[in-house]
């Protein structure tokens, strides 16, 4: 029997986390509530596409795996980042109070079905429904990584 039948993708949750941990699309489907959203972006190069989607919130699955931050404290989580990576290195951030439930609470997710097709073998895809554009439903998830946003770094001296 092909190995490639039975393939399955899974990602890494990283960073400031007292949890990291590997997840693969079935893990995301088994524990946590599943939610659906049917979604519309626009694409530069392939114009509008429509799409139904199932998964648990980004942020429950995150919460899982024990960010750092206190959670009772709005201006503690106010400070941190997520950047989600994909198979082909395409990556985004997201903040994290664009899917917190006290600040814009998007109902990000992290699919495990896409128009009734399981993403067993291709790896999860964010979906964020808020966004107009698609550039941002990264596909084939191979990293999550949360942490604080440090601002003041200086850039190269010119
Ligand atoms: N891993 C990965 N995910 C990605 C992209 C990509 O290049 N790599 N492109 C994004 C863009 S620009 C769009 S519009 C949507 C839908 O693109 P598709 O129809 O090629 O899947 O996927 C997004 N997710
Ligand atoms: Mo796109």
């Amino acid at each position: 029997m092909s190995r490639l039948s039975t393939h399955t993708r899974r990602f890494a949750l990283r960073g400031e986390l007292l949890r990291p941990t590997t997840l693969s699309v079935r893990d995301l489907r088994e524990g946590w509530e599943q939610h659906r959203t049917e979604v519309s972006f626009d694409c530069a190069s392939k114009g509008p596409q429509g799409h139904f989607f199932e998964g648990p919130l980004l942020r429950e699955v995150v919460i899982g795996a024990g960010p750092a931050f206190d959670l009772r404290r709005r201006k503690d989580r106010s400070r941190y980042l997520l950047a989600v990576t994909g198979g082909d290195g395409h990556h985004t951030v997201l903040s994290w109070a664009e899917i917190d439930a006290d600040f814009t609470n998007t109902p990000v997710l992290l699919a495990t079905r896409m128009d009734g097709r399981p993403l067993d073998s291709d790896g999860s895809q964010l979906v964020v429904p808020s966004d107009r554009c698609g550039a941002r439903y990264i596909s084939a998830i191979t990293s999550i990584w949360i942490g604080q946003a440090i601002p003041g770094q200086q850039g190269p001296r010119r």
